[in-house]
């Protein structure tokens, strides 16, 4: 089976009038965030260029686990940058902000560590009350990157974005709906309908004015002037993160099925 069709079947895309859906497929691995499933998760995104006026992106029905985040087994432990800019799950956050038309992040079942950056990297949450989000470097000793804070600090209150980061807790959908992770909090029976409507909402609305100003929030919340020194300052506290044997530690750990044993070297 070709990679073109094995990244299919994880991402399943289906048009609805002017609707885009896609819907995250690969269940038993939590719908981690693989090379293969984000590769889907793109291609799909590029074959609605010119057919939609708005995009759902969910998975499979009453799922407990919406996605486990990035593919653990695929973060680069060379001492290189986990997450760096061409990784797949950073390639696949830029084409959702770039997509020209709204992306609505339809989310039922937990959210956690670089899916959460996936569902802030759509421009509408819709959850139902078994959703929960949880960012978690801390659990892996990895360094987050720059862009991803970005994504936060633009979306979120910073006290929230500490406290979720330094705990790696997840965020339950009562006090998501209260912290404004998510816009609307529904019930499990109605988010479909829910979701599916408010997509029909936006299809009815001049496309070129939405994407103009989809692009507008994302380039104007993504600006944050950074001068090289302090770019490279914050590389080099990373590299020595990503290099340390704590993150080598946190891969272990999860790969072994038991508790990382931290040593802050
Ligand atoms: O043992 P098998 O082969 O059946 O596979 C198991 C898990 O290993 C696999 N799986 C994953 N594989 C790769 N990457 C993942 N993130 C991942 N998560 C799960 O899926 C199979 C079923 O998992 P299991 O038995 O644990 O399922 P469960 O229903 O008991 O528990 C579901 C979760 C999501 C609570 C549990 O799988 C879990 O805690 N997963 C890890 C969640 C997590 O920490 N994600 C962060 C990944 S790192 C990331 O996103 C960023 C880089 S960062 O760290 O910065 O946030």
């Amino acid at each position: 089976m070709s990679s073109a069709t094995v990244s299919q079947e994880l991402v399943h895309s289906e048009l609805r009038g002017e609707v885009g859906i896609l819907t995250l497929d690969n269940y038993a691995k939590r719908n981690a965030l693989s090379r293969e499933l984000l590769s889907g998760l793109v291609d799909g995104l590029q074959g609605f260029s010119g057919k939609v006026r708005a995009v759902i992106l969910r998975a499979e029905p009453d799922v407990k686990v919406w996605s486990a985040g990035h593919d653990v087994t695929e973060l680069a432990r060379d001492k290189s940058d986990p997450l760096a800019y061409g990784d797949p799950l950073e390639v696949a956050l830029r084409a959702i902000r770039n997509f020209p038309a709204p992306v609505i992040a339809m989310v039922q079942g937990s959210v956690w560590g670089g899916a959460f950056d996936l569902v802030m990297s759509c421009d509408v949450v819709i959850a139902d009350e078994t959703a929960s989000f949880a960012i978690t470097p801390a659990n892996l000793g990895l360094p987050y990157n720059t862009a991803g804070l970005l994504h936060f600090i633009g979306r979120l209150p910073l006290n929230l974005i500490k406290e979720m980061f330094f705990t790696a807790a997840p965020i339950k959908a009562q006090d998501s709906a209260r912290w404004g992770i998510v816009n609307h909090l529904v019930s499990s029976a109605d988010i479909d309908n829910l979701t599916f409507a408010r997509a029909q909402e936006i299809c009815t609305k001049a496309p070129l004015a939405i994407a103009v100003v989809k692009e507008q929030l994302t380039v104007l919340s993504d600006y944050e002037p950074i001068a090289a020194q302090i770019s490279e300052h914050i590389e080099d506290l990373r590299r020595k993160v990503y290099d340390s044997e704590d993150f080598q530690e946190g891969i272990n750990a999860f790969l072994q099925k038991r508790r990382p044993s931290f040593q802050g070297k």
